[in-house]
């Protein structure tokens, strides 16, 4: 007799799905499972009334999807998943409890909300992402308890739209299957040596001229130029609309102007804005790659009102709080001998001290500038970790790509930090040691079959970075979050694109999202072949198939 409960409890726990099989990336903080299931065919979607609109509206949307893909009306009415406003929790924490009797989705606001629905519909078939009615499929949730929060609240992924050009529709797709998985950081690198990408009305050549280059090297041959004319810029309005779109996904866009280096298709639009005398030749949008020894002349006025204006219009458009300012590889050499920046040097009493050149103090300066001129529109500034050589103003947010030491002296320092170093977060180096069968990449530049397992990004190097590993304790609230960064030297079609950020991305986003006792290699990689690449699929989005 008092075996019966004990074969009831087994029965029970044995038709339960195991929290493993459920597939969810990035892997939730915690989820228990349960027997039985909720069918949400023309289930009712409810808002509590005082959620805002936003989120309303993002319901709505799931809604829509839902009834879609079921071929039944999912109503805002009845019975189902009811969507409960829970001021107590963080902005981006969200709990979903679903029983067979309904289901209940709490969250503070916008980002809990959207969170919880991009798990909702990864417990769904993966046609949930599609646009076809597929009212075959299994149109239940399983019973769970899963409660959720992100451990880094900066989630980045970087993509150069500069060394190519990449479509709007592009951009949105990528956005798409970044909201999947729970990034909200695009930046987007918009100027380069190589083309300048942004509509700025005060100076119309930057798209006219600046824009376009006259060929590109062919494959890692710098003595080439395939001859043919490439370019393409993004209009204001078109960047209205990816901001747009960006924001009803969770995502903000952290624009980059790369300065002072990077510049010569500026240079080229606008030749008064570098340092003369020391030009050979007029300057030309470069066709080649590598670091251009032409940069702007930050000892005159001119080139600073001119950054300040372009600066202007830039956080004009963009809503979010961060302008990234580049700061990368910029050669001082041309400062050195042009009268304009010495004076400059002189005027501003910057001395060769401690290791640190007056150049390099110059170019501090300029960054100091922009970044007070930012601050009173409201904005800060994010920049690679150059930024730290000699004295960086407060306020400023290092991301530190030359490995993670940047990040972990401006860390110690006091300062903000993304981690975004390129052992780890390089997604234009090779993902698999294998030079003969992965397509050209940066790193069949520099690498040979016996170093390129070194250089190589897996997925399985990606997924086990520690963005914290050497930072101090007292440190770490610094580290903001992780970003992958995605240059395009040699990657120049959308296909390809999409092959070098997949799954990559997903790999990235556990680093991003989960604490470290919630990532498990194995565990993950059963997730992606059950759940995650067919979802990629039902985006039409290309990857590397898993080894
Ligand atoms: C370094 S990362 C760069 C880029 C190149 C990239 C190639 C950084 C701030 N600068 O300009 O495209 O290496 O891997």
């Amino acid at each position: 007799m008092k075996k019966a409960p004990l074969i009831l409890a087994l029965l029970l726990c044995a038709c339960a799905p195991k929290a493993a099989d459920l597939h969810i990336v990035p892997a939730p903080q915690s989820i228990t499972t349960s027997c039985g299931s909720l069918d949400v065919r023309g289930t009712g979607i409810n808002c509590d009334k005082s959620m805002d609109a936003r989120s309303v509206c993002a319901v709505q949307q799931f809604a829509e999807q839902l009834s879609l893909v079921c071929g039944t009306e999912c109503k805002p009415s009845g019975k189902g998943i009811s969507f409960v406003q829970d001021d107590t929790m963080t902005p981006e924490a969200y709990a979903i409890s679903v029983r067979s009797s309904g289901a209940e989705v709490r969250a503070s606001g916008f980002p809990g909300f959207f969170y919880a629905i991009q798990t909702l519909k990864q417990l769904l078939p993966v046609q949930i992402y599609g646009r076809e009615p597929a009212p075959d499929a299994a149109w239940k949730l399983p019973c769970c308890e899963i409660s959720d929060a992100p451990r880094f609240a900066y989630r980045g992924l970087m993509l150069d739209c500069c060394r190519h050009f990449f479509s709007v529709d592009e951009i949105k797709k990528v956005l798409d299957a970044m909201s999947v998985f729970k990034l909200n950081r695009l930046h987007w690198h918009l100027s380069e040596d190589q083309g300048w990408r942004i509509q700025i009305d005060k100076y119309p050549r930057l798209t006219e001229v600046g824009a376009w280059r006259d060929g590109t090297m062919v494959g890692g041959d710098w003595n080439t130029n395939d001859g043919i004319r490439y370019g393409g810029y993004y209009t204001k309005d078109q960047i209205r609309d990816v901001i747009g779109y960006a924001a009803e996904r969770g995502i903000t866009i952290v624009p980059e102007i790369d300065l002072p280096g990077h510049m010569q298709a500026a240079l080229a639009s606008y030749p008064e804005l570098g340092c003369k005398g020391s030009q050979p030749q007029p300057y030309k949008v470069w066709t080649i790659w590598g670091v251009s020894r032409q940069v702007l002349n930050v000892g005159s006025e001119k080139t600073m009102r001119f950054l300040e204006d372009v600066l202007g219009e830039v956080a004009d458009l963009f809503p979010g709080e961060y302008i990234h300012i580049g700061g990368d590889e910029c050669p001082r050499d041309e400062w050195k001998s042009d009268p304009a920046c010495q004076a400059k040097i002189r005027e501003l009493g910057l001395k060769d001290a401690d290791g640190v050149s007056a150049e390099a103090r110059l170019q501090n300066y300029v960054t100091a500038r922009m970044q007070s001129f930012l601050a009173a529109k409201g904005k800060k500034i994010i920049g690679w970790d150059e930024i730290l050589e000699g004295e960086l103003a407060e306020g400023a947010t290092v991301m530190s790509w030359r490995g993670t030491k940047g990040g972990i002296k401006a860390a110690g320092m006091g300062y903000d930090v993304i981690m975004s170093p390129t052992t780890y977060c390089y997604l234009d180096y090779i993902q698999a040691p294998d030079l003969e069968n992965e397509p050209f990449s940066i790193t069949h530049q520099w690498a040979t079959p016996e170093t390129v397992g070194k250089s190589a990004i897996t997925l399985e190097k990606l997924y086990g970075y520690e963005p914290l590993d050497e930072i101090p304790a007292d440190a770490q609230h610094h580290i903001l979050g992780v970003q992958c960064n995605l240059w395009t030297e040699y990657i120049a079609e959308p296909s390809y694109l999409e092959y070098m950020l997949f799954p990559r991305v997903l790999a990235l986003s556990e680093v991003q999202w989960c604490a470290p006792d919630r990532k498990d290699f194995a565990r993950f990689k059963a997730d992606l072949a059950n759940h995650a690449l067919p979802v990629l699929d039902e985006l039409g989005m290309n990857y590397r198939k898993l080894d």
